[in-house]
């Protein structure tokens, strides 16, 4: 993945000719595209490969399952053009090294806790333990809430210089240049891009906002 303007497109709008107006009027400005479940779902798994032929795409399919099953989704989704995959951490070390050793040549992104108000719950008490444990088990790099940046220096501190990145920036409250400043890597925004009357000039916003933290 690239890592120019360290911000990452999440792609969730469900219709797919406007998915892909989105994504090439941004793709000269974002790093990556990720798709998520909602437009996989409306239009297909051919999206992750109509986006590969204009961007790197991530599959922000939060796998949380047994190895095998993570094998089957890991493979399957890198065969169509995926350069990354997200898991769960939760599932443990056989469940993540299934992930990372599917990916082959593609990355892995583990979950430890989500940056929404539920996910202080229950993960986030372990989150620490889990990235460590994604460490151990190869992956390239971690989730980390944007909406809590102490808890992307948290994350830091434990991964050395695998690569963190960072949703919940834009609708969910959180600043992209706060997530950078506390040890991000990218910045992933969705509703506040793709929503937008104007994604090509939000995108450089966004961009601009992050360029003042590095
Ligand atoms: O902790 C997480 N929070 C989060 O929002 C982990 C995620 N993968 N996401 C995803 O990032 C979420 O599913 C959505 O695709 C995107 C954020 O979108 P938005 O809130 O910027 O619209």
């Amino acid at each position: 993945m690239k890592k120019d303007s360290r911000l990452v497109l999440a792609l969730d709008e469900t219709d797919g000719e406007k998915a892909l107006a989105v994504a090439e009027s941004v793709s000269d400005i974002v790093d990556a595209i990720k798709i998520n479940w909602p437009l996989v779902l409306s239009e297909g798994p051919g999206m992750i490969t109509r986006l590969s032929e204009m961007s790197d795409v991530i599959c922000d399919f939060k796998v949380a399952d047994i190895p095998n099953t993570v094998r089957l989704i890991v493979e399957n989704a890198v065969s169509r053009g995926a350069s990354a995959v997200i898991v769960h951490a939760f599932t443990g070390d056989d469940s993540l090294r299934a992930a990372v050793e599917a990916a082959g040549d593609a990355e892995i992104y583990a979950v430890t806790e989500m940056s929404h108000p539920g996910g202080k719950m229950f993960t986030a008490k372990h989150a620490e333990e889990m990235a460590r444990l994604g460490v151990e088990c190869g992956v390239s790099g971690f989730i980390a809430p944007a909406t809590r940046p102490e808890r992307i220096a948290a994350i830091r501190q434990v991964i050395g210089d695998l690569k963190i990145l960072s949703p919940g920036v834009g609708a969910q409250g959180g600043k992209a240049s706060d997530a950078i400043r506390s040890g991000a890597d990218y910045a992933i925004v969705g509703r506040a891009i793709y929503g937008s009357e104007d994604p090509k000039g939000a995108a450089r916003a966004f961009a601009e906002d992050i360029r003042t933290a590095l």
